[in-house]
């Protein structure tokens, strides 16, 4: 094997020359103990990482639309728009690690995900399989529906997700109208968002757009969390607060319901509930995935008008 030095790109000072072979090296021999993987310095990988994480971070500090929240609202609605204005520069921010908010079960931690028609056409569009039970489809597993849903909207090149991101507030301005407008949202890394009581300030970054999705749930550390923060900052007199279980009710309420709350925020999911005082439907998706698609429709009615 014909060694090479492989001198990380560093001054010459600080780089650790080490002796490593080359990548025809690696081989894939499952036979026995002849499974060799091509060399690598561990400065390669922080670089590889770092490099293209920060490099994001950079360039989506002004995006064209932000959605905050990656459950199955804030993702039909990625993917709906994304999909369909691959010149838009969609940016998700989610605070848990991993997305997906609630859609990884059914209900009461059973696996099956039930979908009320039409939202069926949304799995069909994504390709996923499902039992057709007449008014109403069955996914064998939520986490079926969750998993290919996140795996076509991370596929879209217009669209970055920054997970284990929080978004702590929301930026207003005031526009030419005079009008008061969100603006964008105030972003730090959940943990330090968790953790300001422990430490002294820990100030966040930004991130400005003309239209901000909002679909942070109804539960968690975080829920509802614009809707929240509407009250207290004062554009919204009082929360709604979720009302009892009617699915019936419940999800044509959420899909319909969707809008832009104030100007340049559009509210979603079950984040909605709380603001309107809307009833909650309990173990059923398609309200979710209908108002991620009608909050799509929202975000181009505001920034085509
Ligand atoms: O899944 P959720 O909680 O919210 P939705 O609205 O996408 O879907 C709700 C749905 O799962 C239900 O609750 C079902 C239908 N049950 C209804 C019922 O009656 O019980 O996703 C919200 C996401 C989560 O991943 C949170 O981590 C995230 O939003 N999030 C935030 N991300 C960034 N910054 C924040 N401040 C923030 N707050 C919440």
């Amino acid at each position: 094997m014909s060694l090479t030095a492989v001198e990380t790109s560093t001054p010459a000072s600080e780089s650790t020359l080490r002796l490593v072979g080359k990548a025809e090296d690696a081989v894939e021999d499952y036979t026995g103990s002849g499974y060799r993987f091509a060399p690598i310095e561990e400065a390669q990988v922080s670089r590889a990482m770092i490099r293209r994480y920060f490099n994001t971070m950079y360039e989506r500090v002004v995006s064209d639309v932000v959605i905050v929240g990656a459950g199955s609202a804030g993702l039909s609605c990625a993917y709906s728009l994304a999909s369909r204005r691959p010149d838009l520069k969609i940016t998700i921010i989610e605070a848990n690690v991993a997305p997906g908010g609630g859609a990884w079960l059914g209900g009461q931690l059973m696996t099956a995900m039930v979908i009320r028609k039409p939202a069926d056409n949304f799995l069909r569009e994504l390709g996923v399989p499902y039992e057709d039970e007449g008014n109403f489809v069955v996914v064998k597993h939520a986490a079926l529906f969750t998993s290919t849903l996140l795996s076509r909207v991370l596929a879209l090149p217009n669209v970055v997700l920054m997970n284990a991101t929080a978004v702590e507030d929301l930026i207003t301005c005031t526009d030419f109208e005079g009008q008061q407008r969100v603006a964008g949202v105030v972003t730090n890394w959940t943990l330090v968002a968790l953790n300001h009581d422990t430490q002294s300030c820990m100030d966040p970054a930004t991130i400005t757009a003309p239209v901000i999705v909002t679909a942070t749930g109804h539960d968690g550390p975080m829920g509802a969390f614009s809707a929240k923060r509407l009250v207290s900052m004062g554009f919204t007199k009082e929360l709604g607060n979720m009302r009892g279980l009617d699915m019936n009710r419940s999800e044509p309420a959420i899909v319909n319901g969707t809008r832009e709350v104030i100007p340049g925020l559009v509210m979603a999911g079950m984040e909605l509930a709380e603001h309107d005082g809307a009833n909650r439907m309990g173990p059923t998706f398609g309200g979710m995935i209908g108002s991620g698609i009608k909050a799509a429709h929202e975000v181009l009615r505001i920034l085509d008008a």
